[in-house]
């Protein structure tokens, strides 16, 4: 990869198809005028007046796609301007899926970003998502999140200013950040839970292993230290297979909140994540028996496909709901939340389509009494995991930010990014989204394929993982 596009013609397919028809009429139909009119039928945004303090016009040059792997894959995003030295990051992972985002940002979307204007965050949106007519899904959200935050970099670069100041400002002293405790046992659990208190966590998402089942979501369970953390295991590697029964599974995960809470005691935040992998019946009975423990919330209990569903989990319970890293759509999020079926809207910014997306997904929210908790694993990179604090530290209905600690490799690539401090997470204080790449690092770790593992149940049929 690392293929910088340079001097992309700004006409494009569609100019060059334009133009084969233009020369196909009759000579005497067309006046040299026409022909160059039908050669300029590009799109043109309204233009961007008096704004910039000042500041010269400015146009994107280039757009160039790292695809990296520091310890995992990612697809880095960088946004070249006609200023001297200004640049935006942005990050495009879609983990298990990084080569289709790289390769739609390198051959459909960079050759209609050059020549554009860069301050230009919400028509480039609009253009990006409904311009191509075929609009959603994983690959374009997540290859038109990676653009979004690159200009909102560049934005707050050109203003000097961090990125929540042009989201109007701070709203908290920081985002309240939580953290994964996963055990093959409770004692396990308890102790991985009581290390990250120790390091200031007052919020922490538990996960334990069920007896009898090869692996379960967010455990160490049997896999390979590398699976289990989610990352590459080696170029060959083919998704793992692992095994769900939702009796075990139902009947072990009250029993984890009935220790922790006994051993931990009241005051930490706890929360669990089912990664979709319930029917409507069953996270009903989940949500019902953990009540008691009195969760921060439970997660993604059912598969995103089936919004109504909540409808019945909600009658059944008061364990407060999460929702939303598989949604892909602003339109995804309006029924859960207009309904208030669930109580924080956890989407991720780099899937959903940016800061652009995130910011109505939070003001749409704001207004039905949900909070947010983004969705923050490693498997998105540093860009997001910023973008989610500027976002959080702005608005007024911030809930929860999942975080992770990025491993050295990686911070040798990916500069920059939230801090940790007492519970909470923030931003430093340099202009923009506060990331930078460095190219040379980046080139000493190249792409290794790697997959999600999926799983079945013990009949040997599908289940969602
Ligand atoms: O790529 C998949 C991960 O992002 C997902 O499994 C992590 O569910 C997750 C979480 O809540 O962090
Ligand atoms: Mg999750």
């Amino acid at each position: 990869m690392h293929k910088p596009f340079s001097n992309i013609n700004r006409l494009g397919r569609r100019g060059f198809l334009g133009l084969a028809g233009v020369a196909a009429l009759p000579d005497s139909l067309l006046s040299r005028k026409r022909v160059v009119r039908a050669l300029l039928a590009k799109d043109t945004p309204a233009e961007n007046t008096g704004s910039s303090r000042g500041l010269p016009p400015l146009q994107i040059t280039d757009v160039r796609v790292i695809v990296t792997c520091p310890d995992r894959n990612y697809v880095l995003v960088k946004v070249f301007t006609s200023e001297p030295g200004l640049y935006g990051i942005g990050d495009a992972t879609l983990n298990g899926r990084e080569l289709a985002v790289a390769e739609d940002l390198e051959k459909h979307i960079a050759p209609l970003l050059v020549g554009r204007d860069p301050e230009q965050i919400e028509d480039t949106w609009q253009y990006l998502y409904r311009g191509p007519y075929w609009r959603g899904g994983p690959v374009q959200m997540t290859a038109l999140a990676g653009i979004d935050l690159a200009l909102w970099d560049i934005k707050g670069k050109r203003a000097n200013m961090p990125v929540y100041q042009l989201l109007g400002g701070r709203t908290r002293i920081g985002a309240l950040a939580y953290t994964h405790a996963s055990g093959r046992d409770f004692a396990e659990v308890e102790d991985v839970a009581r290390r990250a208190m120790e390091r200031g966590f007052k919020c922490v998402r538990a996960q334990v292993a069920i007896p009898g089942l090869e692996g379960t979501y967010g455990t160490p369970g049997n896999k390979t230290p590398e699976a289990a953390a989610g990352r590459v295991a080696d170029m060959a590697a083919l998704p793992q297979t692992e095994v769900f029964e939702p009796a075990p599974y139902l009947r072990v995960v009250p029993r984890l909140f009935e220790y922790l809470r006994a051993k931990l005691g009241p005051e930490v935040e706890l929360m669990h994540d089912c990664h979709e992998k319930l029917d409507p019946i069953q996270a009903a009975r989940l949500a019902h028996d953990l009540e008691p423990y009195h969760l921060f919330f439970l997660e993604d209990c059912l598969r995103p496909e089936y919004k109504e569903s909540f409808r019945l989990v909600r009658e059944h319970s008061t364990t407060p709901l999460a929702m939303g890293e598989l949604f892909n759509s602003l339109w995804d999020c309006v029924p859960l939340i207009k309904e208030q079926l669930i109580d924080y809207i956890r989407c991720d910014l780099g899937h959903i389509g940016g800061i652009t997306a995130a910011r109505k997904v939070a003001a749409m929210a704001e207004l039905f009494q949900v909070r947010t908790a983004w969705h923050g694993p490693g498997d998105i990179g540093p860009p997001t995991h910023a973008a989610n604090v500027h976002v959080d530290i702005s608005i007024p209905n911030f809930g929860i930010q999942e975080m992770v600690f990025f491993p050295h490799m990686t911070r040798e690539v990916i500069s920059g990014g939230p801090e940790f401090k007492d519970g909470y997470m923030n931003v430093p204080d340099a202009p923009g989204l506060g990331c930078d790449v460095n190219e040379e690092a980046a080139k000493k770790y190249p792409y290794r394929r790697a997959y999600l593992p999926t799983a079945r149940r013990k009949d040997g049929s599908v289940q969602d993982w």
